[in-house]
């Protein structure tokens, strides 16, 4: 199959360009939010979808994505400044020919993991990510399209390290014995498959912006189970490839696409923010996990990119007047006016109370603005 490539003149006009614009670190009156697994499980409309559906087969119908991605942006209407593609890092080990089940209460699961080094003969040489991944980019174009210009569009990918822990440990993993014993034992075998990784995470992204995307970003959920010696040398090169390589493919196809904002989330990797933040790298947004001080961040990363984060997601358990309070010490962190967007510091939990999310989306946009002097 081969995708059009959509722009914006395809689409209905963006009304609500407030992340775009932190962005491009400009200034704006208030501080955008949006939330990691933000249509999901904590959410009864996403529930009653589920129960009539497979999760893969929700990712794979564009239909059903799409009415997915689009119920929190319905439900809090008007308090989130960004919707995501309703889908999951584990789309790309699929289009590898890595069989991923979603097995109730267990999560997500490869019957087959990769083993040895002698399993990666198991895997493709290279992948058509149009004919394997193409439900993605047709779910693309037709959420933006559903979305009506009312908030941008991300698009998303997993890093080539998370993917590579999940096809070793055959899915969610304690302590990942498993993937890290292979880059201590097979190093050589764990870079080949990362560089293969790397090659599809890239063409899948730029896929995804072919189809109107417009955000991106990279989830390096499992970067904090490295040593900071691993992350630099199975980790690292192969995230600071990745804004140069989509641009640069975008670049050739029609440079407008090749503006795409791109963010990170360098998850427990407390070591990362220098290097993912430096001058040329590409990244425009980090994610802040809770574990880490936002003004300390702020520091170390110079004002170069923007910050995103960073309120503990069990802090929605607490009581609204302290989401309230526990949201105000953490804008006052970020700093007024530019360069931040609020969300989680990682995602939201399933059991959350969407009145208690809905809590917290008011209380970023009433301090946020009063902050800013409006
Ligand atoms: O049965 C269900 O409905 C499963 C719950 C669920 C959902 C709602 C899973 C299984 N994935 C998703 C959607 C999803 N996954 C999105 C959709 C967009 C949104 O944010 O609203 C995104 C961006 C992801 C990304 C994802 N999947 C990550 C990276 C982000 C993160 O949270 O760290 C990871 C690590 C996964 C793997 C995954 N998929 C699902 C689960 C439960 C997990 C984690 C498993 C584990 O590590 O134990």
């Amino acid at each position: 199959a081969v995708y059009p490539v959509h722009t914006d003149a395809d689409f209905p006009p963006l009304r609500n360009d407030l992340i775009l614009r932190v962005a491009r670190g400009e200034k704006v009156e208030r501080a955008p939010v949006w939330i990691m697994r933000q249509a999901g499980r904590f959410l009864p409309e996403f529930r009653a979808v589920r129960a009539a559906h497979s999760f893969f087969t929700v990712c794979r119908t564009p239909e059903l994505a799409a009415t997915v991605t689009l119920q929190p942006i319905d439900r809090f209407n008007g308090l989130l400044d960004a919707s995501i593609i309703f889908c999951d890092i584990l789309v790309v080990p699929q289009a590898l020919g890595l069989e991923c089940i979603m097995v109730p209460t267990k999560g997500p699961t490869f019957p087959h993991p990769l083993e040895t080094p002698a399993d990666l003969a198991r895997l493709p040489d290279t992948v058509d990510v149009n004919e394997k991944l193409g439900y993605v980019f047709e779910a693309i174009t037709l959420t933006r399209t559903r979305l009506d210009g009312r908030v941008p569009l991300f698009g998303f990918a997993g890093c080539p390290w998370t993917l590579m822990a999940y096809m070793i440990e055959g899915g969610g993993s304690r302590n990942y014995e498993k993937a890290k014993k292979w880059l201590t034992t097979w190093p050589e075998a764990s870079h080949a498959l990362l560089r293969k990784l790397a090659d599809v995470v890239v063409d899948f992204l730029v896929g995804q912006v072919k189809a109107g995307a417009q955000l991106l970003q990279v989830f390096g959920s499992s970067s904090g189970e490295l040593t900071p010696k691993q992350f630099v040398n199975f980790s690292l090169p192969y995230l600071l490839e990745i804004p140069g390589r989509v641009r640069a493919a975008l670049e050739d196809i029609n440079p407008e696409l090749a503006k795409i904002p791109i963010a990170v989330f360098p998850r427990g990797a407390h070591y990362s923010f220098e290097p993912l933040s430096a001058p040329g790298v590409g990244y425009d947004i980090v994610s802040v996990d809770w574990t880490m001080d936002p003004a300390a961040i702020r520091q170390r990363t110079q004002n170069r990119v923007a910050l995103q984060g960073n309120l503990d997601p069990t802090m929605l358990f607490a009581p609204k007047e302290v989401i309230r309070e526990e949201t105000r010490e953490m804008l006052q962190k970020f700093g007024p006016g530019e360069k931040y967007i609020a969300n989680l510091g990682h995602g939201i939990l399933p059991t959350t109370d969407p009145e208690h999310l809905r809590a917290y989306l008011e209380a970023i946009r009433d301090i946020s603005s009063e902050m800013n002097g409006k």
